[in-house]
């Protein structure tokens, strides 16, 4: 294990297999040298560092790497697959709770939630009422990425009675929110863009300057893919021109530092990649790590594999 898990899980891994805890050791290097070739099983997240071509060098017996969250682009899923290594996630089990999340940021973002509270804290309710805010009231959402938690993001939207529409590198023909071809396409036809697309070399500034452009002067960005989704640089500009109206962010491109440019902004909400961030999501994201490492080592067949290493484990999905 390359970061310490919850408890349970680490209690799990600890009945089944003999575990090795990287980060507790003093030299993790020269640990790795002495155990690196008897390993057969990785347990990593996006706190225990990448996953590369160099780590998996140095572990030759491995036969699979768990790794906990949905998004994997901590890992190097195509060097694994070239090495023979099968790469699990954890889908499926945070979809709710992430959107839940985004709902309540979407809101918190619109109806400035947090300003209130400091507003309200700060005694500055005796001089006066706070500020009327924007609306989610007739606007239209853009969803970047309609995978599982952007359909559950826009399952809950369907209750806010708002229309939905969105951009996947191509159409969902079972899905009947309007497609659009590119992320300017739907950022111009949304008055709310919400990202929630995989992060890697793929979807890198996939909102850009001109992305943001299109999305307009009263327009929402809510950010809970991953930090390298959208360019930092040109949201910082674009949030004080006011070339869009505010944002919501979860993910950030360097976490968990996050630029001062962007902490002086206020008219953006701030969290700490708090998505799937409760004890009972967590707890099951958990369980699914321990669980594909317990069912390949006794079956072969990981319940999880990422699409890259999907030939791999004798699954088809
Ligand atoms: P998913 O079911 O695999 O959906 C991903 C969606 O993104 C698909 O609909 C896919 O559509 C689209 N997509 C992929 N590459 C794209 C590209 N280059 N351009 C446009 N669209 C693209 O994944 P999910 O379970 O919904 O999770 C999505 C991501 O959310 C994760 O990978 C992770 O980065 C992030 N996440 C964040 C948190 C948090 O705490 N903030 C929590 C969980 C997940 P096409 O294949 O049609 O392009
Ligand atoms: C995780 C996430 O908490 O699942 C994901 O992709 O971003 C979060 O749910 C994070 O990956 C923890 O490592």
């Amino acid at each position: 294990m390359t970061a310490p898990m919850l408890p349970p899980v680490i209690a799990a891994l600890d009945a089944e297999f003999v575990l090795h805890r990287l980060w507790e050791q003093a030299d993790p290097d020269a640990h790795l040298r002495t155990i690196g070739p008897r390993i057969r099983g990785l347990a990593t997240s996006t706190l225990g560092g990448r996953v590369d071509e160099a780590l998996l060098a140095r572990l030759p017996a491995l036969e699979i790497v768990a790794s906990f969250g949905v998004g994997y682009d901590n890992v190097d899923a195509i060097a694994a697959a070239a090495r023979g290594i099968v790469v699990t996630n954890t889908p499926g089990v945070l979809d709710d709770e992430v959107a839940d999340l985004t709902i309540g940021l979407l809101l918190a973002t619109l109806r400035q939630i947090p300003q209130a509270d400091r507003f309200l804290r700060e005694g500055r309710w005796l001089a006066g009422n706070f500020p009327l805010s924007p609306t989610l009231r007739g606007r239209r959402v853009g969803i970047l990425g309609l995978g599982n938690i952007g359909k559950a993001i826009a399952r809950r939207l369907e209750a806010f009675d708002v229309s939905v529409a969105y951009h996947g590198r191509s159409p969902q023909p079972d899905v009947r929110y309007p497609w659009h071809p590119t992320p300017v396409a739907l950022a111009a036809a949304s008055d709310v863009l919400i990202a929630i697309v995989p992060g890697g070399a793929g979807t890198r500034h996939l909102v850009d300057a001109q992305v943001l452009a299109a999305l307009g002067p009263n327009g929402i960005l809510i950010n809970v893919a991953r930090g390298s989704v959208v360019d930092e640089t040109a949201l910082i500009a674009a949030l004080q021109s006011g070339t869009i109206l505010a944002a919501g962010l979860d993910v950030y491109a360097d976490e968990p530092r996050v630029p001062d440019a962007l902490l002086a902004i206020p008219n953006l909400v701030l969290l700490p990649h708090i998505g799937s961030g409760s004890e009972f999501t967590r707890a099951a994201m958990g369980q699914l790590v321990v669980d594909n490492l317990a069912t390949w080592f006794s079956t072969g067949k990981p319940i999880t594999p990422v699409p890259e290493t999907t030939a791999l484990s004798g699954l088809t999905q």
